[in-house]
């Protein structure tokens, strides 16, 4: 009997040291970026994010405005829109360090922002 339960004691220290593993292998950095109207312009912001290279990093792309707004990075392949007042998530990663610019494909005037990879 008290061997059984040395046993599963044994094999749920294992279960719960493999599934902190996971978790914290599972929950990159987050970012939220959002788009807005500010003073009459249509802005994503911020307008800077600084990220690490190689890190896989979740963004929450947030629409508060009334109209569908784009998020692009070239470099990413990343070409989202996201519906008025809608929420997007997305997980990029960048290889190599430089400016990435991020931008609305959907409106010129829309200014956007630059990911600095480090
Ligand atoms: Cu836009």
């Amino acid at each position: 009997m008290i061997r059984k339960i040395v046993a599963v004691g044994f094999m749920l220290s294992i279960l719960m040291a493999g599934e902190s593993q996971i978790s914290s292998a599972d929950s990159p950095k987050e970012f939220t970026l959002v788009a807005m109207v500010e003073g009459g312009a249509k802005i994503w912001s911020p307008a800077t994010l600084t990220i690490s290279k190689g890190e896989s990093v979740k963004l929450m792309l947030k629409n508060t405005t009334d109209a569908e707004h784009g998020f692009s990075i070239d470099e990413l392949n990343v070409k989202e829109v996201i519906p008025a007042g809608g929420t997007k998530e997305i997980t990029v990663k960048a290889d190599s360090a430089g400016a990435l610019r991020y931008y609305c494909h959907l409106h010129k005037a829309h200014v956007g922002g630059q990911l600095l990879v480090q």
